[in-house]
């Protein structure tokens, strides 16, 4: 039966192992720690300076994550810092403009209003008293750092009838007969409030290039008058603000 006894003997030894484990499970580290020395034992048997080699390897990574963990955050410490850096001269930067914005704002405001203004949506206006030509006229808007206004919706047309007067507007076609632009380069790309049978285009034998508020009690006003007539005039200056 020296097979039976063999198993005794194998039960006996795994027997053993068991113990051994129960052992382990009070100190787990302990244990752990055994087992490591008994393989580094066992490879210096098959390998020799095998097992140095591998504690070394072992223990390098930890190292080299500590190394990189710590250079990571050297990085990103010098990340933030410079990003703070940055945005705050930038934010400096910003407000220095915007109060250079809002100062050269207010002188403008102060230049353009300084006979009187009037406010009207998105628009400040000045209203002449004096008559002059529609040259003239637009010269003194472009002083006023402005320019003659520019009828851009009804709205705008009803606030300026309002004033009761005739009044030279910011469309010509001095340019180009019959090619009406308002001062600031554009073609007129509506029907605009031209009156009845106007633009006539020309008057007692006389070109009709400069456009004038003529019939204010209605809301098709406009009429094409020769330009050197004198007339009061409007500015209007838009502000962003
Ligand atoms: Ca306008
Ligand atoms: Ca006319």
């Amino acid at each position: 039966m020296e097979m039976s006894e063999g198993i005794y003997e194998n039960d006996a030894g795994e027997q053993k192992q068991m113990e051994e484990l129960a052992v382990n499970t009070t100190g787990e580290w302990d244990g752990a720690e055994e087992r490591t020395v008994d393989i580094y034992e066992s490879s210096d048997i098959y390998s020799g300076h095998a097992a140095v080699t591998k504690s070394a390897v072992q223990q390098q990574p930890g190292w080299a994550v500590t190394v990189c963990l710590v250079l990571l955050c050297v990085l990103l410490l010098a990340g933030i810092i410079g990003t703070g850096l940055h945005c705050g001269l930038k934010l400096q930067t910003h407000s220095k403009s915007w109060a250079e914005m809002r100062n050269q704002t207010l002188v403008e405001f102060n230049h353009f209003c300084k006979d009187g203004c009037r406010s009207f949506s998105d628009s400040l206006y000045y209203i002449s008293s004096d008559q002059m030509s529609w040259g003239d006229s637009r010269q003194d808007c472009r002083d006023r750092g402005a320019d003659l206004v520019i009828v851009n919706n009804e709205e705008e047309q009803v606030f300026i009838n309002s004033l009761k007067r005739i009044f030279w507007i910011g469309l010509t076609d001095g340019e180009e007969e019959g090619t009406w632009k308002w001062v600031d380069g554009l073609v007129l790309n509506s029907t605009g409030f031209w009156k009845t049978d106007q633009p006539s285009g020309m008057f007692q034998g006389m070109d009709e290039d400069c456009v004038e508020t003529f019939f204010y009690e209605v809301i098709n006003s406009w009429n094409d008058d020769h330009c050197a007539t004198q007339r009061h005039w409007i500015c209007e200056k838009r502000f962003n603000f």
